[in-house]
């Protein structure tokens, strides 16, 4: 399975090859008769951390919700709310670029021919091929996550023709070159005072010769070239310093490990590596071999019917998230770990509105549990920073996270409430920690990291969360028109627990009773779904590991407490408590489906009325967006079990899109030539939804059933899926024909009663389904032929 050109790559975001492994990301150019592999370490940050706490806040909070109380005072409690709980966000820093490495070749490369430029999603590996009259060049790149290197090899067939310069330069004014007989080395710090870093490429030349000419290094007349690369800086994920020891040791000796390994070890130790992931899951979708044989920016162009070109953009996905994010380092952030600017868009951040828990999705369900290990670690970190937000900000127990973090341990709002002020962050992280446990039931892990994180998040709301006893529930005004009516929760005045202040993520909503535009209300949806999910992972995780009675009866009362999802006007999930109107109607967020996906709160066996909510209010948002909006709403289709309409959105993320660095919020999404997704400009949380909706298409396990091929579009009329995971320990193996389930297997991986939904044979409209019961055990596979189980021990 490839990505490929017929030409060289001129611009990073649309066109080069992205590398990496985990720690370490590489864009690859492919350039003729000069390279640039730009290259980038993600613990590279400006930026540090900052008690940016205001003790000032619970006073004011207190005002600002009697504000909210009392009704009609939209704008004052917002103005208030501004002035008393944002921070300036002064020391938030930015992602930052690390350097490029420059190969110039020598003149006879300025004409080449039969050029091909890969990459090879089967084994990680981009590969640069051209002819310079009768010699071939052949030039390979991979990052090794068992070596810690990115590696290039350069290689022509006839000895004695490899003549070329090898710079290194560094994104940072302070970055100084050094060169001795075999290795650049580029060290510098971030400006102010910020983290020192380090990189060193040392290069090995099988025949000819190498030599340093001031910071350059020249290799005359070699058979081959190896370059090996290696960087790091002095970030540790440890509140409050984030600072640990300097870079230099660690990138000289792993550097020299890795030199003293031969290529070939190094290239067979990173495809066994990469293997052991990539290879669990498999999807076959049409097969048209006319249209692998043309270059990937062609078939995106021609626009036609291209079901294999969607499995590569679904594998592509997992490609992606094996490449940055693997144990021990950081979570993929706005760009993945592939970043050419020091000052990026959103800073290239870790915003925690739907961005970096989208980034996610994929994780279990397309078979890459361990990759979700550094969104684990990262957070547990924000934990102890976002424990002195609640105490100091709310005062409230518990922790508490905003719209976006960085690598500092950001955790109070930013400096606009309009996007800022959204606290619904740690407990929506404390979602993948749950769904962690839930796909492998790894009691010992929900023990000691999972269920704790969930906890703390969970108390936070315990106390933050206010009832509506002493709220006006009047209609300040006898009138018809509800939006007169300040507070008309689930329509019979019985008290409920809301968030207050409340914003749904950067949509504001237009009040008619004095009239005006704001952000700030009280019980948005988003932030009671969000509560609902994290309460009942809660009360499931308690009960699992038999802990916490007592806690868990507060949350089960608080849950029934909650103001539920309520329907307005225009028959859509309302966004807010109040049945404003949107001031945006297209707006890319979808917050208050949040329930719908990724929660699992909209069930369409019991609670039809909101699914047909959900349903109307997708209609009404519309299917534009940018690239990571319509990502979700492929998700919310398929939980919709609408195939069709998934495929239609999926169709449309691949519409081809050109490079333009400007952000783009309406309509703009799409996918460039080397297939990362479009907000635009370029943000990976798209290419991350985009594989887990065609995943939630193939397969659903959120309500207690596996669901198979619960949302199958016409447009996929055959295929095989291989290694998908379901809660409960499963994996699932299918194959379909004629848009019918033929064959499926389902292998039990933990003890437990296994209930499976399958689509009818009988083609019936609405569609019906089949479904079996049964008690599994490790190791059982049930199978399904033509149409019925069987259980085979
Ligand atoms: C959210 C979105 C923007 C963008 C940014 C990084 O705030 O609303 O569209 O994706 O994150």
């Amino acid at each position: 399975m490839q990505l490929w050109y017929d030409h060289p790559a001129e611009h990073w975001m649309s066109e080069a090859l992205p590398i990496g492994n985990g720690r370490m990301g590489a864009m690859i150019f492919g350039g003729v008769p000069s390279e640039r592999v730009q290259f980038n370490e993600q613990t590279l940050w400006s930026g540090h951390y900052r008690d940016d706490n205001r003790p000032d806040a619970p006073s004011q909070l207190r005002t600002i919700r009697s504000l909210l109380e009392t009704g009609n005072q939209w704008k004052e409690a917002e103005e208030l709310a501004d002035k008393a709980l944002t921070t300036d966000g002064k020391a938030f820093g930015a992602y930052q670029a690390f350097g490029d490495v420059l190969l110039d070749f020598d003149s006879s490369h300025d004409v080449v021919e039969d050029y091909r430029r890969s990459l090879d999603l089967d084994r990680g590996v981009v590969t640069v091929r051209y002819r310079v009259g009768d010699v071939t060049f052949t030039r390979e790149y991979f990052a090794s996550f068992p070596d810690r290197v990115i590696v290039m090899r350069l290689a022509s067939d006839e000895p004695g023709k490899l003549n070329l310069r090898v710079r290194l330069e560094g994104a940072h004014r302070s970055a100084k070159v050094t060169a001795t007989n075999d290795t650049l080395t580029l060290r510098g710090q971030v400006e102010r005072d910020g983290l020192n870093f380090e990189a060193a490429l040392g290069v090995r030349a099988e025949g000819g010769e190498v030599r340093a000419d001031g910071t350059l290094l020249r290799i005359s007349d070699a058979n081959s070239v190896i370059l090996l690369l290696c960087g790091g800086t002095d970030y540790k994920l440890e509140y409050p310093t984030y600072r640990g020891r300097d870079p230099h040791e660690t990138v000289v000796s792993q550097l020299s490990a890795a030199s003293a390994k031969p290529f070939d070890e190094l290239l067979r130790d990173h495809i066994d590596d990469y293997r052991s992931l990539f290879d669990r899951v498999s999807l076959t979708l049409g097969n048209d071999p006319s249209r692998a044989d043309l270059p990937t920016d062609q078939r995106l162009r021609d626009g036609l019917p291209d079901p294999a070109l969607q499995a590569i953009l679904f594998q592509y996905g997992r490609y992606l998230l094996i490449s940055s994010s693997r144990p021990g380092g950081l979570p993929a952030n706005l760009q993945g770990l592939w970043n050419d600017s020091n000052q990026p868009v959103w800073k290239s951040d870790y915003h925690l509105n739907i961005n970096l828990q989208m980034n996610y999705w994929l994780a279990e369900v397309a078979g890459l549990s361990e990759c979700a290990e550094p969104l684990m670690r990262f957070t547990d970190a924000l934990r102890e920073p976002g424990r002195k937000t609640a105490q100091v900000h709310y005062g409230c127990n518990g922790w508490v996270a905003h719209w976006a973090t960085n690598v500092w341990g950001k955790t109070t709002p930013g400096s606009s409430v309009s996007w800022g002020l959204f606290h619904g962050a740690g407990a929506w992280l404390s979602q993948h920690v749950w769904e962690h446990y839930a796909f492998s039931g790894d009691t010992d892990y929900l023990r000691s990291i999972g269920y704790p994180i969930m906890r703390e998040a969970a108390a936070f709301y315990l106390d933050f969360l206010v009832e509506t006893t002493k709220w006006n529930l009047e209609p300040t005004k006898p009138t018809n028109d509800p939006h007169y009516s300040f507070w008309v929760p689930g329509k019979d005045q019985r008290p409920y627990l809301v968030t207050s202040p409340s914003v749904s993520p950067e949509l504001a909503f237009d009040y008619h009773l004095r009239g005006g535009r704001a952000f700030v209300s009280a019980g948005a949806s988003m932030d009671l779904q969000i509560i609902h999910d994290l309460f009942t992972n809660c009360i499931e995780a308690s009960e699992s590991l038999k802990v916490d009675e007592d806690f868990r009866s507060r949350l089960v009362a608080s849950r029934a407490s909650l103001l539920p999802p309520q329907i307005g006007d225009r028959g859509q999930v309302q966004e807010w408590a109040v049945d404003f109107p949107e001031a945006e109607k297209h707006h890319r967020h979808v917050s208050h489906l949040f329930g719908l996906f990724p929660g699992r709160q909209f069930i369409p066996e019991t609670m039809p009325e909101l699914i047909e909510a959900a349903r109307r209010t997708l209609e009404l948002r519309g299917d534009e967006g940018t690239g990571w909006s319509k990502a979700w709403k492929i998700c919310f289709w398929a939980r919709l079990r609408d195939g069709n309409r998934a495929h239609k959105l999926l169709t449309e993320l691949m519409r081809p899109v050109e490079e333009n660095p400007e952000v783009r919020y309406d309509g703009g999404g799409g996918v460039y030539s080397n297939l990362l997704v479009a907000h635009p400009p370029f943000q990976i949380d798209g290419n991350f939804g985009t594989t887990a909706g065609i995943a939630e298409m193939l397969l659903q396990s959120h309500a207690g059933t596996v669901h198979l091929l619960p949302a199958l579009p016409d447009a996929w009329r055959e295929g095989r899926v291989t290694g998908l995971r379901a809660r409960g320990g499963y994996t699932v193996d299918m194959t379909w024909r004629e848009g019918r389930l033929v064959d499926a297997a389902v292998h039990a991986g933990l003890a437990g009663t296994l209930r499976l939904r399958w689509p009818d044979l009988s083609g019936a409209q609405p569609a019906a389904y089949k479904t079996h019961t049964t008690i599994v055990k490790p190791s059982d596979i049930i199978r399904i032929v033509n149409g019925l189980p069987e259980l085979l021990e």
